[in-house]
């Protein structure tokens, strides 16, 4: 447990070590708040899916998708949210899947799903895609038979190959000790395994020694909150549990000014191999690559929008043939 030029306060039962600006060590972290009850059963299930892609050879991914909440009280009433409904993840399991990858999608409960999203409920009611029949059965409607057909087709063999875990987080804690214990798991894949960081990460929050228990009352009018710092967990990600695996995160701006300047940053203060750069309003067609010696963008024609051409189609090729150059020469060039 260490951290330099530290300094220790105690609220409550447990010490926390932090730099005298509220920003905890990483390490530290892990120590001073509890594990999510779930983590033996989630890493029990996600060894058995490492392993059995081990024995076959294959590329699998690590895909975080969805926001995170930061819980305002022990005995949670209210949270925090962050920002991201778990498209851009969900898509993205596809095109992997799509690609040959076996993947893990560890996404915020309820959040979108790969292949259940062509039939969310927001846009059209579960009910409203099926109809009573006369024999007393249920039939899909037939306006959406054959979607419903090619999407049920590519998810049954994604199921039957076993090449699609689902595991779940919803507090900030439980991404982070997932995550990390996740990517250590992951490692015995070296270089086959592939991390990416979709997720929309809190980056405050309240150590749970320094949330109060039960509900706040409003008895005693405004409410004032002082949050830490989340720890930076992409460095100890890239140099410690992720081994050899291609990391992959993502950069979320709404000043286009300062999208790739703050990507290049974030590649070049944890070392990975790749920033995508995504823009609030423009998420869905403009993305630019960033890598150690180059910069790409990549944009949807007025054409593909209007055939609802989706940009993971074209993300997910480019990152693939980037750690197919991974895997060989240890280079994403
Ligand atoms: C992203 O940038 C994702 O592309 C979105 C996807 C969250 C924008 P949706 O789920 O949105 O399709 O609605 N994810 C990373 C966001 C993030 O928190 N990045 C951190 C940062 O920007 C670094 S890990 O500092």
């Amino acid at each position: 447990m260490t951290t330099m030029n530290a300094a220790i306060s105690t609220k409550g039962e447990t010490p926390i070590l932090d730099n005298g600006q509220g920003v905890i060590d990483p390490d530290v972290y892990f120590e001073v708040n509890k594990a999510p009850a779930d983590l033996p059963e989630f890493e029990e299930k996600l060894n058995a899916f490492v392993d059995y892609h081990k024995a076959k050879n294959n590329n699998v991914v690590l895909i975080t998708s969805g926001g995170t909440t930061v819980p305002l009280e022990n005995q949670t009433v209210r949270f925090i949210d962050n920002f991201s409904n778990g498209n851009r993840g969900a898509t993205s399991a596809e095109y992997f899947l799509e690609a040959g990858y076996a993947v893990v999608f560890m996404h915020r409960t309820n959040s979108i799903q790969p292949y259940h999203r062509h039939f969310i409920p927001s846009q059209r009611g579960f009910l409203d895609y099926m109809r009573p029949t006369e024999e007393g059965s249920v039939e899909v409607r037939p306006e959406y038979v054959e979607k419903m057909h090619q999407v049920l087709l590519r998810y049954e063999k994604a199921k039957q190959e076993n090449r699609l875990l689902l595991l779940e987080f919803v507090t900030l804690p439980q991404y982070l000790f997932k995550l990390q214990s996740g990517a250590k798991i992951l490692a015995r894949l070296q270089e086959k395994a592939m991390y990416y960081l979709a997720a929309a990460v809190s980056d405050f929050f309240i150590p749970s020694s320094k949330m109060v228990e039960h509900k706040i009352q409003s008895r005693d009018g405004g409410l004032t909150l002082t949050l830490d710092q989340v720890p930076k967990f992409l460095k100890p990600l890239v140099s410690n549990w992720a081994a050899k695996g291609l990391i992959v995160s993502f950069k979320l701006e709404t000043d286009t000014n300062l999208l790739v300047p703050k990507a290049r940053a974030a590649l070049e203060r944890y070392g990975h191999q790749v920033v995508i750069g995504n823009m609030l309003k423009t998420r869905r067609q403009t993305v630019t690559f960033i890598t150690q010696h180059t910069e790409k963008v990549i944009t949807l024609t007025k054409e593909e929008l209007d055939t609802d051409v989706e940009i993971e189609s074209k993300i997910i090729p480019e990152l693939a043939r980037i750690h197919q150059n991974w895997i060989k020469s240890g280079s994403t060039e």
